[in-house]
């Protein structure tokens, strides 16, 4: 049997294996021109394009775009366990975000400033859900939930038309609580939802994870459309010290491989044993998996580890540097790891809590940023429906305070007018004081 994995020494990579371990993207290059083709005509030609791609790429010849009526109904047809296990992950990604809902807040600052925040959810917002050979209802769930936690009024799911879409990724999207849902994916979905076409209303921001097809589109349509962020292939780094049991770690690994053959895992340890064990059980673990072929792949990718680093600090300052979707850290003292992380997607703590828990049901997102966006960004929450409008008040003696600030640079801006508005509410017995 071929080795799929083996260990390397972190310090021992030359510049171009780092570079390789490191370089990740969305890997929308190659569709990039033609999608800009498809967003277009759908601007321009809104359902009779969605048709023509629709049949185009997935072999469907559409009636209604809408299908709103047939998730509903959906719910009665999808085995009851998978229902169960919908309502139960639904409940739980409910509840955690529903934690993250802001409240407004205004107070006294010094000098008698009064500011605050106040949160609004945005009115329309489109939710991509991929369907295909990638049906994922858990990913409905994810992007759904949050939008309606956060209060839009009107939340649209799409997802790719088949001869018969998955029931229970229709019942997910019904159960997560989508206003409307139509039957259309790829980059005609993003075109439709961020210009509208006479069946698909348009929206205000598209989220979601999907194909390069998809993803290139959301950065088509960015501009005239927010999106969440251009999501590449899913990737873990798991940092793991001597009291790590292996098998879990290469679990982990390999339910991060099955995702894709570009999908990158990457173990880091300091402990040699360790290392070997990871190696081992995911040798051993392999032929027994359905999607052993893409796991392979996947590991034998440049991008797919397990590093044996001199010290846990290294181990740490990689797993930093490289910024993953998701983050296992399986230590004797796993928060004093934590501790020293501050880019990374999600988080998974000790042996018992395997990403695959984040992945449905423990009640975090499973929609995040990869290929080192961490630094940047988090995954989708509440906030990412939600705009902070700030609020102010100034008492009398508060603008008088300030008015010396506030002209000066007006002045400094040669914004004399805006000097002007100050002035006429801060002198006394000038213009301002005999009314009229
Ligand atoms: N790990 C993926 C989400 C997912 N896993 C869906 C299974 N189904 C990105 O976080
Ligand atoms: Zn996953």
């Amino acid at each position: 049997m071929t080795t799929t994995l083996e260990v390397d020494e972190l310090a021992d990579l030359g510049p171009a294996d780092r570079a390789a371990l490191f370089e990740r993207s969305a890997g929308i290059e190659d569709v990039r021109e033609d999608v800009r083709g498809i967003v277009e005509r759908v601007r321009e030609e809104g359902d009779v394009a969605v048709r023509e791609f629709t049949e185009e790429f997935d072999g469907v010849s559409v009636g209604n775009l809408e299908i709103t009526d047939e998730a509903e109904r959906a719910v009665e047809e999808v085995d009851s366990e998978i229902l169960a296990a919908i309502e139960a992950a639904a409940d739980n990604v409910r509840e955690f975000h529903e934690a993250q809902v802001p409240e407004d807040w205004r107070r006294e600052f010094s000098d008698g400033r009064e500011l605050g925040r106040r949160f609004r959810p945005i009115e329309r917002a489109g939710v991509y859900v991929p369907g295909g050979t990638a049906a994922y209802p858990s990913s409905a769930i994810m992007g759904i939930v949050p939008a309606v936690v956060a209060g839009v009024s009107h939340v649209v799911a799409v997802t790719p038309p088949a001869e018969e879409v998955n029931p229970a990724t229709l019942a997910a999207i019904h159960i997560a609580g989508a206003d409307a849902v139509y039957g259309v994916g790829g980059a005609q979905a993003i075109g439709a939802l961020a210009y509208g076409t006479e069946s698909i209303p348009r929206v205000q921001k598209v989220v979601g994870p999907g194909s390069p097809w998809v993803t290139a589109a959301k950065a088509e349509v960015r501009g005239d459309c927010e999106i969440d962020f251009l999501a590449g292939p899913s990737e873990i780094v798991v940092v793991a010290d001597d009291t790590a049991d292996p098998v879990a770690v290469a679990t982990d690994l390999l339910a991060q491989a099955e995702h894709g053959p570009t999908s990158p895992a990457v173990a880091v340890t300091d402990d040699r044993e360790t290392a070997q064990g990871i190696v081992e059980a995911v040798e051993n673990r392999l032929p027994e998996r359905e999607r052993e072929e893409t796991i392979r792949e996947a590991l034998a990718g440049k991008g797919s580890r397990v590093l044996l680093a001199r010290s846990m600090s290294e181990a740490i300052l990689f797993a930093e540097e490289y910024a993953p979707e998701h983050l296992s850290i399986i230590a004797d003292d796993d928060d004093a790891v934590l501790e020293r992380i501050d880019s990374a997607g999600s988080v998974f703590l000790g042996s018992a809590t395997p990403v695959a828990a984040g992945d449905y049901a423990s009640g975090t997102n499973h929609v995040l940023p990869t290929n080192g966006l961490p630094k940047v960004t988090g995954g989708l929450s509440v906030d990412t429906f939600l705009r902070a409008t700030t609020v102010q008040r100034l008492s009398a003696d508060a603008l008088v305070d300030l008015s010396g600030t506030i002209t000066t640079l007006a002045e400094a801006e040669g914004l004399e007018a805006h000097a002007e508005s100050v002035h006429v509410r801060t002198q006394t017995g000038g213009e301002n004081g005999g009314g009229d």
